[in-house]
């Protein structure tokens, strides 16, 4: 297998998510470390626009979104788990409940906190970004409602660890715990562990440490030009479209595929493989050839190009 490369930034934290997950797996990965913000000039060749972070490449395919990363992992390391047997739907119900509920409002309340610390630049990127204007005023005075959103939300966890389990799903950590780890990680980070609202979350914050000590795996740091060869040189592995799927989508269609939240940018391409859970586009770039760029279904909007 070609390696694993995480295309990512240090306080990202939904590339803490996936770094974690290689942490679980033991895995030997390679680091490439992107802006924060845009131009992403050595990431657009691979992904076609895609601007999020973190994007993992695996040769000449390109995983978008950590939904899907974390499937292509467990499908190529599948031991340890990430989905424990028979109970593979909840892990990943708990993990979009984490994705999508608990990082807003957490990221709410290191942003009021730290929100003047950020120049023009980052401001102007995340306001395009999300497609709200970064308020500084507004994300200050946001702060009691975030806390108690993200309070709220955290202590169905502190719930969950209260009959003395280790982790969210019993004795094993799982996908589930690597997704919560993301929001409490980067409040941690940030504003430290007695911060509102873990100071108020015992539980939460004892399982947080026995996360952190599963560490981030075996990291190597490499260029990102040396990425763009490797893509280059690498052909896309094969996958195929399933006939039966409801869209009645075919292979060969131009598509178009965009995330529906945050980061809209449109990435076009051909489509090559379609199941239950992915969509892959082929594309083809100069600098690195042809690839293929894969994509979850839910979160994703697909359009004819
Ligand atoms: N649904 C995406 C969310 C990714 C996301 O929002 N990442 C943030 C960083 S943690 C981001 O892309 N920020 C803007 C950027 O890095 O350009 C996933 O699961 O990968």
């Amino acid at each position: 297998m070609s390696d694993i490369i995480l295309h990512h930034y240090p306080l990202s934290p939904f590339a803490e998510k996936v770094r974690i997950g290689l942490g679980l797996k033991q895995a030997a990965w390679k680091s490439v470390e992107i802006p924060r913000i845009m131009p992403k000039p050595d990431l657009m060749p691979l992904t076609g626009g895609y601007r999020k972070t973190p994007v993992m490449q695996i040769g000449a395919d390109i995983y978008c979104d950590t939904q899907l990363i974390m499937l292509e992992l467990e499908r190529r390391l599948p031991s340890p788990a990430f989905l424990p047997k028979g109970r593979e739907g909840e892990a990943r119900a708990l993990t979009m409940w984490a994705d999508r509920l608990i990082f807003g409002p957490a990221v709410g309340v290191v942003m009021s906190q730290v929100a003047d610390k950020f120049g023009e630049d980052f401001k102007k990127d995340r306001s395009e970004f999300s497609g709200r204007s970064f308020d500084t005023a507004r994300l200050k005075a946001a702060l009691p409602i975030v806390v108690d959103q993200t309070y709220a939300l955290l202590s169905l966890a502190e719930q969950m660890l209260g009959d003395g389990r280790k982790y969210l799903l019993g004795a094993e950590p799982c996908l589930a715990d690597c997704a919560l780890f993301n929001p409490v990680w980067f409040i941690n980070q940030h504003l430290g562990a007695t911060a509102k609202p873990l100071d108020r979350l015992p539980k939460l914050m004892a399982w947080f440490e026995r996360m952190k000590a599963v560490g981030n795996g075996r990291r190597t740091d490499i260029k990102a030009a040396e990425a763009l060869d490797i893509a280059k040189a690498a052909t896309p592995a094969p996958v195929a479209v399933d006939a039966g799927d409801p869209t009645g989508m075919i292979a060969g269609q131009k598509l178009s595929v965009t995330p529906d939240d945050t980061g809209r940018v449109p990435v076009t391409g051909t489509l090559v493989g379609l199941t239950a859970d992915r969509i892959s586009l082929a594309r083809h770039d100069e600098r690195v050839g042809d690839v293929v760029v894969h994509f979850p279904r839910a979160g994703f909007l697909v359009t004819p190009a």
